[in-house]
């Protein structure tokens, strides 16, 4: 066997009338969901989940006095060019503060004008429900590795979590408000003009070779000729309240958070399974080998933060772009 830039999925998923469909949590067996969809790793969107409305009253009486690292993204960056970026996803500016008082910036709008964002926020120690519920979602169509927290994510209408792709299998669930989701095969990776692996050697994990630098609703065709034939493999879907998007490892993904209200959705990452999936694939080979040399740059800024007076602070915000 090969590696490729993804798995097998890519030569179902490079077909160009290929498209993403909807199954019925009821209909879908562990078998079906592994024949279909897990083994060679293909998105599908389950419908039907029995989930709780998480508006915004329900996050507030929830989790009002704790406090959380938010992400300034800041709406500047989306009229740059990504190449000149020097900070992306967990490695943008965080701020603590209570989710009371994000809620305030959500009312207030300024949580929209900033572009806040709470991020993969591990639900590990927080009593926002029974938790193994949402879990036993996943673990009810076949996905049994759980890795990691369930993580709650909290925007204000019309964020935009920039392209990139993920080296575990991941689902991901909707909660409040509607999400678009734009998805790519594996095999568009280099068409989607990565960041290079090396970035992180200057940069440790602020940038990230696992996003892209184009952005696919504004194609730059000039810079990015190659992108043409990408947008050919596009697909576009909308997730509802009460529907789980199966987002297999190395498949390339922009969520953008609908309406002007907050959204809000959990996710949950998990073990890719058949192991040969994982395996042979580049996309993930590439993220292992950026860490690798990350390594240098985190380690001088272990050493700065730990003589730093916020030494704290500064070791939980490294820890936090893992
Ligand atoms: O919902 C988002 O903004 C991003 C979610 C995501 O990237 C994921 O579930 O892998």
């Amino acid at each position: 066997m090969r590696l490729t830039s993804g798995n097998v999925a890519d030569s179902i998923a490079d077909n160009t009338t290929f498209s993403i469909t909807r199954r019925d949590l009821s209909s879908i067996s562990p078998d079906l969901f592994f024949e279909k969809y897990q083994k060679m790793g293909i998105p599908v969107i389950i419908t039907g989940l029995k989930v709780d409305d998480w508006n915004l009253d329900y996050l507030c009486e929830k989790l009002g006095q704790q406090e959380f690292l938010f992400r300034y993204y800041g709406q500047e960056r989306y009229q740059q060019d990504k190449r000149t970026w020097q900070n992306i996803g967990s490695g943008v500016p965080l701020k603590t503060m209570s989710f009371n008082e994000y809620a305030k910036l959500l009312y207030s709008h300024e949580a929209h004008e900033k572009d806040i964002y709470l991020a993969k926020c591990s639900l590990k120690n927080i009593k926002l429900v029974d938790n193994n519920s949402l879990t036993s979602i996943g673990e009810q169509i076949g996905l049994t590795k759980a890795i990691g927290n369930l993580n709650l994510w909290v925007a204000p209408g019309g964020h935009l979590e920039c392209l990139h792709y993920d080296t575990l299998d991941g689902t991901l669930i909707q909660m409040h408000g509607a999400k678009k989701v734009l998805l790519f095969p594996p095999s568009q990776t280099y068409n989607l003009y990565p960041f290079s692996v090396f970035v992180h050697l200057l940069r440790g994990l602020e940038l990230r070779a696992w996003f892209s630098t184009v952005y696919p609703e504004n194609p730059d065709f000039v810079a990015f000729p190659k992108l043409k034939r990408a947008l050919e493999h596009k697909q576009e879907i909308v997730l509802e309240p009460g529907e789980m998007l199966y987002i297999p490892m190395g498949w390339w993904h922009e969520v953008t958070a609908l309406g002007n209200d907050m959204v809000c959705s959990v996710n949950q990452f998990w073990g890719v399974y058949p192991t040969s999936r994982a395996i042979f694939s580049w996309c993930r080979w590439r993220v292992i080998f950026s860490n690798m040399l990350a390594i240098p740059y985190l380690l001088v800024k272990f050493a700065i933060a730990f003589l730093s007076q916020r030494r704290q602070q500064q070791i939980k915000q490294i820890f936090y772009r893992f």
